[in-house]
């Protein structure tokens, strides 16, 4: 069990590290862009997932700092992929955080022209709702270039309220829906009409969490844009990404 001591010096010392994850074009199989994963490399406990800390990192309101933390890292980790762009998780509460825009504005000052290659994950979440902040953060990133995707699309009850309250440009429908393809009808029905949707809104479509060939076959079929999930990489250290590449192609 980490205390707030470890989250603080993880923080200081560079413990967090992203991993990257890989989505590929459903359509012509070909890589597309990544999706930042945070790890903390922990010097006794080894490799730790965001659910041993993230939690009291947030709870401490340390998750703007991850985020500036995390888009450093993956600023300097762009040339590897080759101008593909990354997707950074942020909480709704970072997003709204006071001074978060301005400080990924001034960052990006020191890295011309790849505020495209950088788009923000949120997930659905009551905490932004009725918040006329939310959308004017949204609506300063998006007129400096970087985009906003809904995550976990269709897993809370304000999925759709969402879509209409910020300027999204992607959506990634959750993995538990992905997962219960192809047997499950009411998955399938739900991940026709998130594809149905986001096609008439005109959002790229991301599904997340494929693990086998039926699913990539179903949702090629379906229309779907993009693909993540352990089928085709898993969350894995900028230096893989390469070998990972070479092997999937
Ligand atoms: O691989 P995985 O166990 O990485 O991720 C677990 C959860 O942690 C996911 O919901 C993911 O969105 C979240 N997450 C991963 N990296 C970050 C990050 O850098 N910041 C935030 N806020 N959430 C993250
Ligand atoms: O950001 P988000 O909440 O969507 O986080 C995605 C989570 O799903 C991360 O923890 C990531 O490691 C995990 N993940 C990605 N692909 C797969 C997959 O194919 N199967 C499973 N079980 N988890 C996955
Ligand atoms: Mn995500
Ligand atoms: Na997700």
């Amino acid at each position: 069990q980490l205390s707030e001591a470890d989250i603080l010096q993880a923080l200081e010392h560079g413990w967090l590290i992203p991993y990257y994850q890989p989505i590929v074009d459903i359509q012509t199989s070909q890589w597309d862009s990544c999706e930042a994963l945070i790890r903390m490399q922990h010097p006794t406990l080894g490799l730790l997932t965001p659910v041993h800390f993230l939690p009291l990192l947030t709870a401490m309101g340390k998750d703007a700092e991850l985020a500036m933390s995390t888009l450093r890292y993956t600023l300097a980790h762009l040339p590897a992929l080759q101008g593909r762009r990354v997707a950074i998780n942020i909480t709704p509460q970072t997003l709204i955080a006071q001074g978060f825009v301005d400080n990924v504005i001034a960052l990006l000052k020191e890295y011309p022209n790849m505020n495209q290659l950088i788009s923000f994950e949120i997930t659905e979440s009551d905490a932004l709702e009725n918040a006329d902040q939310g959308l004017e953060a949204a609506s300063r990133l998006g007129i400096y270039g970087f985009r906003l995707s809904i995550d976990d699309f269709g897993t809370g009850y304000s999925s759709l309220k969402q879509l209409d309250l910020l300027p999204f440009e992607s959506l990634k429908i959750d993995m538990s829906f992905i997962q219960a393809l192809p047997v499950n009808r009411t998955a399938q029905a739900i991940v026709e009409a998130s594809l149905l949707l986001a096609n008439r809104l005109s959002l790229d479509t991301i599904a997340e969490g494929i693990e086998e060939d039926q699913q990539w076959q179903l949702l090629h079929q379906m229309q779907c844009q993009k693909a993540q999930g352990y089928f085709i990489g898993k969350p894995m250290p900028i230096q893989h990404l390469v070998g990972w590449h070479l092997n999937w192609q």
